[in-house]
């Protein structure tokens, strides 16, 4: 597989308000390229429409969300729940342990290559209740991901290697938002699943 192994720092990534874990070799090399193989044929990939300023537009990446039936809306967007499949069963119990939290639903992304990203946000919905604990796995291309403290305008970023997870909690949502830039010189593809804990309000 062309991952590069890198030699990113674990650990705590805020220096406060909130918390974003970083354990880089959560998944070891070979499984990890095993998990992305089966998840890049597993999963029910969409291309979302976004409206943007009076206009539809795709979104720049690919995305599904699984879940125990729970609908999740997001931009607007409302999406039906796909079932759980063997390898992202398997991924959710090792994250629900490692997080000490029952995860029971996951927005899987594609990014096709560097020029699919994912703008400025904070997971912040309703859904994922007060002060959510995330968890984030990356698979196949190193990503920056960068926070960015919403008052101090503090910019924090982080490299997510193959098979690392980001714990994001406490404050994390509510006092930053994160992205995934375009880096336009990257070819190589990513998978990243971003596991929660949503609440069924309807
Ligand atoms: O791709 C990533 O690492 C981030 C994904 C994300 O922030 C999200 O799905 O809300
Ligand atoms: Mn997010």
């Amino acid at each position: 597989m062309p991952h590069q192994p890198s030699l990113p720092f674990g650990g705590e990534q805020l220096p406060g308000d909130g918390s974003a874990i970083l354990i880089p070799n959560f998944f070891a090399a070979d499984e990890a390229d095993e998990l992305f193989r089966e998840l890049l044929s597993g999963v029910p990939w969409e291309t979302q429409e976004l409206a943007m300023f009076g206009n539809i537009v795709p979104e720049p990446r690919q995305s599904a969300w699984i879940s125990d039936g729970v609908t999740y809306a997001y931009s607007g967007a409302t999406r039906t729940a796909h079932p759980w499949t063997p390898a992202l069963s398997h991924i959710r119990d090792k994250c629900s342990h490692q997080a000490n939290t029952r995860f029971n639903g996951v927005l899987a992304n594609y990014y096709k290559d560097g020029n699919n990203h994912l703008g400025w946000h904070a997971d912040d919905e309703m859904v994922n209740g007060p002060e959510p604990t995330i968890a984030s796995v990356s698979l196949g291309a190193e990503r920056r991901f960068d926070f960015r403290h919403n008052e101090t305008h503090q910019v924090v970023s982080v490299l997510l290697p193959h098979g690392s997870l980001l714990i994001m909690s406490g404050l994390s949502q509510s006092c930053w938002q994160h992205r995934i830039p375009r880096e336009t010189k990257l070819t190589l593809p990513r998978i990243n699943l971003t596991f929660r804990k949503v609440l069924n309000l309807s």
